[in-house]
């Protein structure tokens, strides 16, 4: 397959100004006439063919101005269209194709989900619709009319304003037509028709437009909706208040699918979601659900600004959109929720999937600069470092800039396909600033390591800091340059009081720059040998070696000022023990009871007062965290047996509190999912996890209870996870019980099924084969797929990496049967391989032979044979 590369982007030769569609819907053959209004793009070759992309579409008809085309002046395959002597004036050009929507089990295209008709087009799927210049470069104005039979779609939902609608008189056909005033990319085309159930309101906006919000869902479950409702109401509005961002249609539609490849789409006007994304009630979700819709509501509502009024010139531009979304939307629930909780976890999960993605052989820069297959750069890379460069830039050039940036880059770029360039222009222009330097985040592949050595000079009363950076090489870049590095710092006092800071290299809002390989910054009028704490808030995506000793850090964990720092000098105390006891290096008792001793203190004073962040103090780094850290030769059964082990003494060390805890703080009143209600009992699972991982009997006797009595899904299935970690009778049985009280519904399932994929035994592997015979399971759905192959393969490093191979050549079989129906869902799960290099050596050929043995396969999808290549590289 072909390499497409940044440096070869050629304008289109021709634009499209004018689309219309008429959809005729059919189950298995729908009809599309597709009338394009053309034009030469005075931008492109002058001399070039039209060449439209297309993929399994059937070419029907095909005229230009009205006439048919002669057979032998174009050139038509189920892969494109081409036409070597266009007009070089406007003309109109009429394609009649047929596509066969049930057959469609890639989710591209024109499919259809439960039997109703939906699309998903991002990012090359409306040329399995019609043919077309399917690149997000051409914008063009759509008119939609879709036609379907009444009973088998009485809802059909296009982009932008409804026009008309009505019967078709003498049939049992109806139609409607959608007009969408602005350009768009084909990327962002939509169109649903079913039977849907809907739950709306009004909403103004902050300039006195009225517009409808509606959500479509399953008949019967619409009051599951209103939780996405709302949080689409509070996302436009945070837009207006935040970003001075206004809504631009008269409708606002939301349909929830239950077949689709991501979590949400934000086609103009009708966003289509995976339904895990919308429908949420206090018996079938966790909180954890519900700040999952918050936050992929407001994702895709903010594309309509960051995505589609300013959408990408090109796909290499993604993180264009998606970095600036995901960078929104984390600021919205920061907003929302408790910001640093929302920042430890923001990082938790960058670190979990970002940097294990950059310290992988699928390294790629957050604009990578070629590609075999688009669909394989929807990254943690793209979206999540993608959003901590804009945070970077936040922070280096301050908030009041940043807006003034902002809204120079939508005004200036709305309505234009843009580029990274045009963005950190706007930057430039407000400040002043040459951003040429800090632009390397988009180009250098790989997490910088920044190590930061302190010096005390108690005569001269100054603290210096010496800091060197250096980023590793990642495939295709051995070499890098320095990196523009902000870092957020303070001094604290071994006695815990914060020092006042003064260093001419630290700004006002305490951040230093570190752009060179080495740089030092020296404090003066330091009283006392201080704590160094650096990188507050995670102000860079980077890794960091720093030596202060356990007890130093411990200072942090009590006192620092940065909520941030205090987490993670506890997670870094964790880390250098579990990398100890899974390495086999000397680990005293005193280091063991440091650390115990000092969560005991944060529990005794600090827990109650903020329980979501007492949550994620009390929560060990996970065994990916640790495999991570120790990056090669790793043993998955030794850093089981590690974290079991610390985990275990922290518990014994604190059980008389942490069941306190668990007494303490039970739901009484009804479920809320709000932050605060959400953070207590996020802790008082925590405090069960730990109780029963130091004494099995009263775990299992309180989880049992909890499972009993629970009032809502969070607690529900916490139990039931404790009770996983617990092998006999009474686990056997909530499972039962568990799968029996949901049979009917599928999203509750996929927690069942995810939950046993991750047991940390032996026996797991044969229990999701097992499971894979389940009624409810189906290898066609990817929410299911993932959840149970993707969840054992992703989340559950020892069993998954056994040490006879045996999970690897599981997900060999997996991949290879998914590919053949939905080579995105395959390619991703094989990405689960990508770690296999850092593994020792038995394990590391099991993965390397199994890796080979698909690459070898024939008829691979571009999707799996560029990751399979590229994990062999
Ligand atoms: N922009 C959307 C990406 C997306 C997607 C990409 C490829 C294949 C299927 C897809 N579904 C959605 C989602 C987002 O980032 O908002
Ligand atoms: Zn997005």
């Amino acid at each position: 397959t072909p390499v497409i590369r940044l440096e070869d982007y050629q304008p289109s030769p021709f634009v499209i100004e004018r689309v219309e569609l008429d959809v005729r819907l059919h189950p298995t053959t729908t009809r599309v006439t597709a009338t394009l209004a053309l034009k030469p793009n005075p931008k492109g070759r002058p001399d070039a063919p039209l060449v439209l992309d297309g993929d399994e579409v059937n070419l029907k008809g095909l005229s230009l101005d009205g006439r048919a085309i002669p057979a032998a002046e174009f050139e038509a395959s189920a892969q494109g269209l081409t036409i070597a002597q266009p007009p070089r004036r406007p003309f109109t050009l009429t394609i009649e194709t047929e596509i066969d929507p049930t057959a469609n089990t890639q989710l591209m295209g024109l499919y259809r989900s439960s039997g109703n008709y939906c699309t998903q087009c991002e990012a090359e799927g409306f040329r399995r619709i019609t043919y077309f210049l399917d690149r997000p470069d051409v914008m063009a104005v759509y008119t939609t009319r879709i036609e379907a039979d009444r009973d088998e779609a009485p809802v059909l939902l296009g982009n932008g304003n409804p026009v008309e609608a009505g019967n078709i008189a003498g049939t049992n056909r109806h139609y409607a037509v959608w007009h969408d005033p602005h350009p768009k990319p084909a990327y962002l085309f939509a169109l649903v028709g079913g039977r849907l159930g809907k739950v709306g309101k009004d909403f103004t906006t902050m300039s006195g437009r009225k517009v409808k919000l509606a959500v479509y869902v399953e008949p019967g479950k619409e009051e599951r909706a209103a939780y996405a409702l709302d949080a689409l109401e509070r996302s436009m509005r945070w837009d207006e208040r935040v970003f001075g961002r206004e809504y631009d249609l008269d409708e606002f539609n939301i349909v929830a699918v239950s077949d689709f490849n991501m979590g949400a789409m934000e086609n103009k006007g009708l966003n289509i979601f995976n339904d895990k994304y919308v429908l949420a009630s206090p018996e079938t979700a966790t909180d954890m659900d519900y700040a999952n819709i918050e936050a992929i509501i407001a994702h895709e509502y903010f594309h309509n600004w960051s995505g589609n009024r300013v959408t990408c010139r090109d796909w290499f531009q993604l993180c264009l959109k998606e970095g600036l979304t995901v960078f929104r939307d984390q600021e919205f629930s920061s907003d929302e929720r408790s910001r640093p909780v929302h920042r430890i976890a923001e990082v938790k999960t960058l670190r979990a999937r970002q940097f294990s993605e950059d310290a992988s052989p699928l390294a790629h820069p957050v604009r990578p600069t070629q590609y075999r297959e688009i669909n394989n750069f929807y990254t943690a890379t793209v979206y999540e470092k993608g959003a901590e460069i804009v945070r970077m830039l936040k922070t280096i050039i301050g908030e009041a800039d940043f807006r003034r940036g902002m809204d120079l880059y939508f005004d200036r770029c709305d309505g234009t396909a843009a580029t990274v360039e045009d963005f950190l222009q706007a930057f430039s222009e407000v400040t002043g600033r040459d951003l040429s330097h800090f632009s390397h985040w988009y180009a250098q592949a790989g997490t910088p390591r920044v190590t930061i050595k302190g010096t005390y000079d108690e005569a001269a009363q100054t603290y210096r800091l010496d800091f060197t950076q250096a980023t590793p090489a990642t495939p295709g870049q051995p070499n890098k340059e320095p990196m523009a590095i902000p870092v957020a710092l303070g001094l604290v006092a071994q006695d815990g009081r914060p020092l006042a800071t003064s260093s001419d290299r630290v700004n006002a809002q305490g951040v230093f720059i570190l752009d060179k390989a080495s740089d030092s910054l020296t404090f003066t009028n330091v009283p006392s040998h201080p704590v160094p704490s650096v990188f507050r808030g995670f102000s860079a995506p980077v890794k960091t070696s720093l030596d202060l000793s356990n007890t130093e850090l411990l200072v942090l964990l009590r006192h620092d000022s940065d909520a941030f720092n205090r987490w993670q000098a506890a997670q870094t105390v964790a880390m250098r023990l579990l990398v100890a006891l899974s390495t086999g290096a000397a680990v005293t008792d005193a280091d063991i009871t440091g650390l115990s001793a000092a969560l005991e203190m944060f529990i005794e004073d600090d827990a109650m007062r903020d329980p979501a962040f007492a949550a994620l103090v009390l929560t060990l780094p996970s065994e990916a965290d640790i495999a991570q850290e120790i990056a090669a030769d790793v043993d998955p059964d030794a850093i089981h047996k590690a974290r079991t082990e610390l985990k275990r003494r922290i518990g014994s060390a604190n059980i008389g509190q942490l069941w306190e805890f668990h007494q303490l703080l039970a739901d009484l009143g009804p479920y809320s999912p709000d932050a605060a209600s959400a953070g207590r009992r996020a802790l008082r699972n925590v405090a069960l996890d730990l109780i029963a991982g130091a004494d099995k009997r009263l775990g299992e006797r309180l989880a049992r209870e909890q499972f009993d009595t629970a009032g809502n899904m969070t607690d529900r299935l916490a139990s039931l996870s404790v009770l996983t970690t617990l092998p006999g009778a009474a686990r056997e049985g909530a499972l039962t019980q568990f799968s029996e009280r949901y049979r009917d519904e599928p999203l509750v399932l996929d927690k069942w099924f995810a939950l046993q994929a991750t047991i940390l035994e032996e026996g797991t592997l044969e229990r999701v084969k097992g499971l894979m015979n389940h009624p409810a399971f189906s290898i066609n759905n990817p929410n299911r797929v993932r959840s149970l192959v993707g969840s054992f393969a992703m989340a559950n490093q020892m069993q998954f990496n056994r040490a006879d191979g045996a999970g690897y050549a599981f997900l060999a079989e997996i991949v290879l049967r998914a590919d053949e129906l939905n080579p995105q869902l395959a390619a991703r799960l094989l990405t689960a391989f990508s770690a296999w290099r850092m593994m020792e050596e038995t394990r590391r050929k099991h993965a390397q032979q199994t890796l080979q043995a698909i690459a070898e396969h024939p008829n691979l999808s571009r999707d799996v044979s560029d990751i399979v290549n590229r994990s062999l590289e």
